[in-house]
């Protein structure tokens, strides 16, 4: 998989996600990470990639063609392939696990960071094919969100994390969130970890999991544990 990612802000996307699991990741040439600062594309010397709005409002808008300009530097260094186009943005599609598992799948994808109050629609319409939220708030760019898409993508390539299953039996897919987990030691202020995991019965520590799994989803995500339920057809 190779990023490239649109930016105001490359050093932020670098930083970031060539820190932890996700930089081990690139460091091993199982992801690449490239920007493409659009600030490079500005429409004059002043360094200029954003004006007032037509027909008046607060705030700026990112201009047409420092955008275009960026995303055809981005589509040269992938070679010119037939790349998706991914841009952050509160209007988008919420972000889901299915989602990174489809995206993570790709050879490459550009995504595009918004500032500002916005981008001028008719680059937007020009060249994203995949408008992408990561939840109801607002944020004041979408290089938080590039970075969240990012992550949850490259954990899903292989190699990338340690265990080959441990991407598998975590939150969201089977559509249950993750069953409480404990370390030594035994007791904690007062806490105990339940008998059954130190029991080493391990049928029954599956079950006592997926029922602690259960419970949680019932509790904390009505919505999610809904969906397992149709899903599954039990009780
Ligand atoms: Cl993708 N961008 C911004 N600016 N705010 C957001 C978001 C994206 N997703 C949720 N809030």
């Amino acid at each position: 998989m190779r990023f490239e990612v649109l930016t105001l802000f490359p050093e932020m996307i670098r930083d970031s996600f060539m820190t932890g699991i996700t930089g081990r990741a690139a460091g091993r040439g199982l992801v690449e990470l490239d920007t493409v600062n659009i600030r490079d594309y500005a429409v004059n010397d002043y360094g200029s990639v954003d004006d007032y709005t037509y027909g008046g409002g607060a705030g700026m808008l990112m201009m047409c063609e420092p955008v275009y300009s960026a995303f055809l530097e981005a589509k040269r260094r992938l070679g010119d392939e037939k790349t998706r186009v991914v841009f952050l943005t509160p209007s988008g599609r919420t972000f889901d696990e299915k989602t990174a598992r489809e995206l993570s799948g790709e050879k490459g994808l550009i995504l595009l960071c918004g500032h500002y109050e916005g981008i001028d629609e008719r680059v937007i319409d020009e060249i994203v094919t995949d408008p992408v939220s990561i939840g109801d708030y607002v944020l004041t760019g979408g290089e938080l969100p590039a970075l969240v898409v990012m992550d949850a993508v490259t954990r899903l390539i292989p190699g990338v994390l340690g265990n080959d299953d441990s991407s598998e039996s975590e939150s969201f897919n089977d559509g249950l969130l993750e069953y409480p987990q404990y370390t030594r030691p035994p007791l904690w202020h007062d806490r105990e970890v339940p008998d059954i995991l130190l029991s080493g019965d391990h049928k029954k520590i599956d079950q006592y999991r997926m029922r602690a799994a259960r419970q949680k989803t019932k509790e904390v995500r009505p919505d999610l544990y809904e969906e397992y339920i149709k899903k599954r057809g039990i009780f």
